[in-house]
């Protein structure tokens, strides 16, 4: 029974290590000799390591550093690389697309906006290879795809608001900005300047995803904790024997609203949640100043929002 305790667990496995599944003679071998740890072990499982890199993972640790790299040198140039102003004004520091003149041209000046073009490329080539790290992961643990096509939906969203979007608007200036402060002000800005993203549906769509999968996760992780007492969290042995707690744990939903997830369906729940939240987002954006230039007119037009 122990064996299987880990998250909030009193009792940790300190047993030999796990390496794993064996290689496949062409990967590179894993990374970092592991070690346990006793305070990890409280949070999750107490083995760190070893890690696979292999090809996509060390081409996106190198690119997202230089997209790091470029950011950070920008923000330390923009106080004459005072060190002190440069931690001091860290939420405030900006690296900015090209002014509109430019259009959607690749061939800017450095300091006129070449800079964030560069970060941009350099950020978008890690985020792509860490995709196809975790599509190649997955598919040599003999594992299916889902993680990696819910991660392409957030990607879908960040790729609309900094190059689709401006590509159709036919200017980088459309895009958000690196920092953090100033891109929560290009957030409200945006909003502003479209006629208030309340009348978006896309965006209500969306936020009926995000704050429904914060309603599942509470559900779910709640439900799951609820049944520990009966072992609910053991996992590998409900795949071989259902006990009482996953009934329970299902009963409970009958009880309260008269429905109930199953044990599998419930993931899907999550997993369509979370990835509609993107795509809505994404779709929304891609509206916004290509078809749509105001939303609030959008809404009177539609009945939706009312002509004051
Ligand atoms: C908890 C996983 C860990 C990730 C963390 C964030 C960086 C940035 C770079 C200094 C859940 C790592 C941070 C790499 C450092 C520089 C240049 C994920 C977890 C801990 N936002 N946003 C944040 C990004 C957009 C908005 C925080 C990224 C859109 C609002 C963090 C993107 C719009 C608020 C951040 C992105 C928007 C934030 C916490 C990309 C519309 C907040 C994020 C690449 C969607 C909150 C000060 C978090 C905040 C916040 C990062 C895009 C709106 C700095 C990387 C343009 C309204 N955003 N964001 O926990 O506190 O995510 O801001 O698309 O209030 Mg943002
Ligand atoms: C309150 C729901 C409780 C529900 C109950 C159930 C029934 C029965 C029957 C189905 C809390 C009721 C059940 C009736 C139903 C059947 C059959 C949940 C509640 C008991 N904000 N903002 C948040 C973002 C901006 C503002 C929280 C993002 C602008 C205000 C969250 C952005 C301005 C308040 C959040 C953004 C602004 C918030 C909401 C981006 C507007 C709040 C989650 C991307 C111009 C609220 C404590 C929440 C808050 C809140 C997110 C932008 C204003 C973190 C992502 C700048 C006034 N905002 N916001 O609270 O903090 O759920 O509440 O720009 O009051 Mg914000
Ligand atoms: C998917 C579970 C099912 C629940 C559903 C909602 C009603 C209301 C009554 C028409 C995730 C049932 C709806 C019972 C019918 C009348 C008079 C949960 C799921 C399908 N809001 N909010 C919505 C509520 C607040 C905000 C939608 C309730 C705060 C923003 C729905 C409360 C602030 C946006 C809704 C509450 C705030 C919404 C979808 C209570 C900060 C949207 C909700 C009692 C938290 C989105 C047109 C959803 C939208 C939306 C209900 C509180 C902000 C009508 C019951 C005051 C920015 N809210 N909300 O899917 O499309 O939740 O609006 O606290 O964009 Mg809200
Ligand atoms: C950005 C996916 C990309 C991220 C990736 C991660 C790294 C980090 C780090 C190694 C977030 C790459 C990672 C580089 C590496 C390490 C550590 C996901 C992203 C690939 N809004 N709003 C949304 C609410 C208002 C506005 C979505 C609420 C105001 C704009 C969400 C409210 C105005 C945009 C949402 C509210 C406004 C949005 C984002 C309330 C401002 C968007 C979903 C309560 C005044 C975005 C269609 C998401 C969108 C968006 C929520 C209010 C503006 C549901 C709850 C009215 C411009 N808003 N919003 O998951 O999709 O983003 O819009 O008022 O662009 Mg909003
Ligand atoms: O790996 C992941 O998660 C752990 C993937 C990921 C995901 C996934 C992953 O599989 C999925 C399914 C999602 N995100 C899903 C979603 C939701 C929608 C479906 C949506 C809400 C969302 N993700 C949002 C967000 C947001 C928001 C809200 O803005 C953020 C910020 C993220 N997701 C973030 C992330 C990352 C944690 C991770 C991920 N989502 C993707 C990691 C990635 O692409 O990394 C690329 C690599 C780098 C940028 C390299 C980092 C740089 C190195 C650390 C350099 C180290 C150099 C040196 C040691 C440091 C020197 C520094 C000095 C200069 C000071």
């Amino acid at each position: 029974m122990a064996s299987f305790h880990s998250l909030y667990s009193q009792i940790q496995i300190h047993g030999p290590y796990d390496p794993g599944l064996p290689l496949k003679g062409h990967e590179s071998p894993r990374l970092i000799k592991p070690v346990l740890n006793r305070w990890i072990g409280k949070i999750g499982d107490p083995q760190i390591g070893p890690t696979y890199l292999g090809f996509c993972g060390i081409a996106s640790l190198i690119c997202g550093f230089i997209a790091i790299e470029i950011i950070g040198l920008n923000f330390w140039a923009s106080v004459h690389w005072n060190p002190v102003a440069f931690i001091e004004g860290m939420a405030w520091h900006r690296l900015d697309p090209p002014e509109a003149k430019w259009g959607f041209t690749p061939f800017v000046p450095l300091t006129e906006g070449g800079w964030w073009i560069w970060a941009g490329f350099f950020l978008t080539a890690s985020i792509l290879l860490w995709w196809c790290r975790m599509y190649l992961r997955a598919k040599a643990l003999g594992m299916s795809t889902h993680v990696a096509w819910a991660f392409a939906s957030a990607i879908f969203l960040y790729l609309s608001l900094g190059f689709i979007r401006p590509m159709l608007m036919g200017s980088w200036h459309e895009a958000p900005p690196f920092g953090i402060i100033p891109h929560l002000n290009w957030t409200a800005s945006f909003s502003v300047l479209y006629g208030n993203f309340y009348y978006n549906p896309f965006h209500c769509f969306s936020i009926v995803f995000l704050y429904g999968s914060v309603l599942l996760f509470a559900m779910h992780g709640g439900t799951i904790l609820a049944v520990s007492r009966f072992g609910g969290e053991r996992e590998t042995e409900e795949i071989v024997d259902r006990g009482t707690a996953a009934e329970r744990g299902a009963l409970f939903w009958r009880w309260t609203m008269g429905f109930n997830a199953t044990f599998e369906s419930v993931h899907r729940w999550a997993y369509w949640f979370a990835i509609l939240t993107t795509f809505s987002g994404a779709i929304g954006i891609l509206l916004t100043g290509t078809v749509v230039d105001n939303w609030y007119l959008w809404g009177v037009k539609w009945g939706l929002a009312p002509e004051y």
